[in-house]
């Protein structure tokens, strides 16, 4: 690692002295986890930011997922999409029900809700989409597909922070909705994640499930694991929200000016947004079309790390190829998904990323398409 080395990304952080103000109670109170003061305050303050009525904090993303999925009670099958983080799956598997994968959407990496339907069986119990890279799922279609066969419906939104849809607040859909705030987040608490809710029962659940089902000193009513963010990624949060607008329009900018200079190159094309939606810059994917653009997405991506641009395949590959799940899904045809994963790859996207060091990228991208 040099210092002139591009990641896909780097977290925001905010000034050391602002950080250490923000952490300086805890050396007087001494309390540092269990639900903290900080705690409490971060969790209210991001219910206002997502505009969602109940919100749950958690020590990373994925038990925020694996506890969504536990509240619900869920048994059987639920249908997901294979292009996603392998977070999503394992979710769904380490809680002890089958992942049913449903193929997506050439314009956005979303499930393709048109497809949904013909996977639904009598064990299906839920539908867990992804807002894959901050793009909003067709989540009217799904809502209907759910209530007429009495599903229900978890968004992975580890993506979406801060995503809206038609004014409403992107966690607000679906019965329960979860968002990663780890430290590649265009949000973070260092590690650390959510889950959103409407109905305030839920507010009890999770804390069961995320403190042993701890109600009292003596009273313990449910059985619960140990999922709790503590003070110091709980003040990372507070600092971190505070320059979530200008994380995102330093992003903006950024992405515009990939556009400006990818624009026009054959065989590259980026992902459409869903209308009505706004959006807050988390990733900036590619997809290479080899035939079209001078190269496949592979040699793409190694002629980029040759001028130490590091960017990522997010996501290949495709969960249904993982070395754990190949053998039960090598029949499953996700022609899409497939096409998707050998194509995509995530350019270097962050807010202390230099206009100078994306017309680099995209001097090299230019010269690998060869037009
Ligand atoms: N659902 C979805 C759809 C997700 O994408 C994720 C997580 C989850 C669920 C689960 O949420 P969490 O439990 O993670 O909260 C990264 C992240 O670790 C992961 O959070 C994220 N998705 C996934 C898409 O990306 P890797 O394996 O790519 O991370 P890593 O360590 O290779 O980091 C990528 C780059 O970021 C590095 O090359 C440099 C930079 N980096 C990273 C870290 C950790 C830094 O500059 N500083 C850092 O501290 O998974």
């Amino acid at each position: 690692m040099t210092e002139h080395d591009i990641f896909v990304t780097r977290p925001h952080l905010p000034s050391f002295e602002e950080y250490t103000a923000q952490i300086r109670p805890l050396w007087e109170s001494q309390w540092i986890t269990n639900l903290g003061a900080l705690h409490q305050q971060l969790e209210s303050a991001l219910a206002q930011r997502l505009k969602v009525e109940g919100l749950s904090l958690f020590t990373n993303g994925h038990l925020a997922l694996e506890g969504a999925l536990q509240a619900l009670d869920l048994s059987g099958e639920v249908i997901t999409t294979p292009f996603t983080f392998a977070s999503t799956t394992h979710a769904i598997v380490r809680q002890g029900l089958t992942p049913v994968f449903c193929d997506i959407k050439e314009t956005d990496g979303t499930i393709d809700e048109t497809k949904i339907e013909a996977l639904i069986t009598e064990k299906t119990s839920a539908i867990l989409p992804v807002h894959v890279y901050g793009n909003c799922c067709n989540v009217k279609k799904i809502e209907q597909i759910a209530k007429k066969y009495d599903l229900k419906v978890i968004y992975d939104a580890a993506h979406a922070f801060g995503v809206e849809l038609n004014g409403r607040g992107i966690g607000s859909y679906g019965d329960l909705s979860m968002f990663s705030f780890h430290a590649t987040k265009v949000f973070h608490t260092i590690e650390g994640g959510a889950v959103c809710y409407k109905d305030p029962a839920f507010g009890r659940v999770f804390h069961h499930i995320r403190d042993f089902g701890i109600e009292g000193e003596e009273l313990i009513a449910a059985v619960g694991g140990n999922a709790k963010m503590n003070e110091f990624q709980a003040a990372m949060g507070l600092c971190n929200l505070r320059h979530f607008e200008e994380e995102v329009a330093q992003r903006k900018v950024l992405t515009e000016e990939y556009r400006r200079q990818l624009k026009g190159i054959s065989g590259l094309r980026m992902l459409r947004q869903r209308e009505g939606t706004t959006h807050n810059y988390a990733y900036m994917p590619v997809l290479i079309e080899p035939g079209r653009f001078g190269m496949d997405r592979d040699a793409l991506c190694a002629a980029l790390r040759e001028h130490r641009i590091f960017t990522r395949k997010y996501f290949y590959p495709l969960v249904t190829d993982f070395a754990c799940y190949r053998e039960q899904y090598a029949g499953v045809q996700l022609p899409v998904a497939k096409r998707m994963a050998e194509r995509m790859l995530a350019l270097p996207l962050y807010s202390e990323l230099r206009v100078a060091e994306v017309e680099g990228i995209c001097a090299v991208i230019r010269e690998c398409a060869g037009q």
